[in-house]
């Protein structure tokens, strides 16, 4: 028979990602356990309702598998509370919101185009925009949360719940100021950790446990999990409603979802094991020592960043100086040198959400794969050399203009010596770091 040619594209995707340097943030590569257990049997069972409590028979062992992957989570964050069947992070923000708010009610999230998420109130093209009243915050001149205009915004909209969460900011989240306006208002302090999630287990991030009352992580990114998403309700969210965690629950299912992706939570279950460890603590570190000197030495080469640098696996390369849009260049030209990120807004964007003048880059990845300070350094010096030779071809204005300069700038990229000579070396350099390892 002849060999389905999915199996053959899965073989090229994979030998893509052992080739290249993967910067994407929020990206990372599981452990051989993780992906082990995903590919298992637990796939071919339906399991609606949760451990305990089945629509389905034949849940006997999945229940098992469940109640241990809510045990480990619980132990590691020390909360009551866990709902690990979310799908991803998107409907795990949406049932938290139909737990706790009525359509139309206020919600105040940081705006997209400034490091925020979609789910956290994007207006217009969102649901989370449509169906409530969406308030957004933004940051200051320094890249950082503007508190005064959280506080402002707060006691003039009331929000029923306020986001602490985001996708392209490079500083530690201080959920402790959040906390102090959410009580100004009454409203529900909802932190969307899903990008932290490692560094605030190994305690390389603030921890939002002692001042959220809802928690949101997806389980993939640094944790380095499956793709997959938790809910915890702190002591404080179960103190403030002791009903808070059941409420999660009837959104979750029957709410918005059906039976749970078992495998996924036997792979949780194996994450969250992996990420009590000493050894994860070390890799947490690791994540943030590498961005620093990534920040760092890209600085050095004459790139600029958001906020001048990071706190966090992630920073946000600000091409703005070079013209408008040229993050779309830039990310290509990097993806054919054999370093792949994506473009992102900046704050005060010039360009568009489409044409961004920004590169988001972070190193969860590359530290899973071993890499470390010396890696980092030639990572930046190698991004500084695409950007430097590309710098000077903005994006037309005109519409029709542009899609004919793209055209014929991709064209140009993939022939070009300077990007192939670069991906040579990367080649070079990502043969001495296996993709999988534990
Ligand atoms: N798509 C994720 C990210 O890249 O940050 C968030 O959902």
């Amino acid at each position: 028979m002849k060999k389905d040619i999915v199996y053959s594209l899965v073989a090229k995707e994979l030998r893509r990602q052992k080739e290249m340097i993967g910067l994407i943030p929020s990206e990372n590569t599981v452990s051989p356990e993780v992906s082990r257990v995903l590919s298992s049997c637990l796939s071919n069972k339906y399991s609606e309702g949760y451990a305990g409590r089945r629509y389905y028979e034949g849940n006997q062992v999945i229940d098992q598998i469940e109640f241990l992957a809510m045990d480990r989570i619980k132990k590691l964050f020390a909360v009551p509370y866990v709902n690990i069947q979310p799908y991803s992070g998107s409907p795990a923000n949406f049932a938290i919101y139909f737990a706790l708010m009525q359509p139309g009610d206020t919600l105040m999230g940081l705006k997209l185009s400034m490091g925020g998420h979609l789910t956290h109130g994007h207006p217009k093209v969102t649901g989370s925009g449509r169906f409530y009243n969406s308030v957004q915050y933004g940051v200051k001149k320094n890249a950082r949360i503007d508190f005064a205009e959280v506080e402002a915004l707060a006691k003039k909209h009331k929000p029923k719940v306020i986001v602490a969460g985001n996708t392209a900011y490079p500083f530690e989240l201080d959920f402790k100021k959040f906390r102090k306006i959410v009580d100004m208002v009454g409203a529900w302090l909802v932190a969307d950790i899903s990008h932290v999630t490692g560094l605030v287990v190994a305690g390389e991030h603030m921890s939002p446990v002692p001042y959220a009352d809802v928690i949101m992580s997806t389980t993939h990114k640094t944790f380095r999990g499956p793709r997959g998403a938790m809910i915890i309700v702190t002591d404080r969210g179960m103190k403030r409603d002791p009903e808070l965690g059941k409420k999660i629950d009837s959104a979750i299912i029957p709410g918005l979802q059906g039976g749970p992706h078992n495998a996924t939570t036997a792979a949780i279950a194996i994450a969250a094991g992996e990420a009590s460890t000493a050894k994860f603590k070390k890799y947490a570190q690791q994540i943030r020592k590498n961005a620093t000197v990534l920040a760092d030495r890209l600085m050095k080469n004459g790139i600029s960043l958001v906020g001048n640098g990071t706190e966090t696996h992630l920073m946000v390369i600000d091409l703005t100086k070079y013209g408008p849009g040229l993050g779309t260049q830039a990310a290509f030209a990097m993806d054919v040198a054999g370093i792949y990120a994506n473009r992102n807004t900046v704050p005060d964007e010039q360009g568009s959400p489409f044409y961004p003048s920004g590169i988001r880059i972070g190193t969860p990845l590359v530290t899973s794969r071993g890499m470390k300070e010396r890696e980092m350094k030639k990572i930046a010096d190698w991004i500084a050399e695409v950007i430097l030779h590309v710098k000077n071809q903005p994006l037309p204005d005109d519409k029709k203009e542009r899609a004919v300069f793209l055209k014929e700038f991709r064209k140009n990229a993939l022939k070009d010596p300077v990007l192939k000579k670069i991906r040579r070396e990367v080649r070079a350099l990502t043969a001495g770091f296996p993709l999988f390892q534990s």
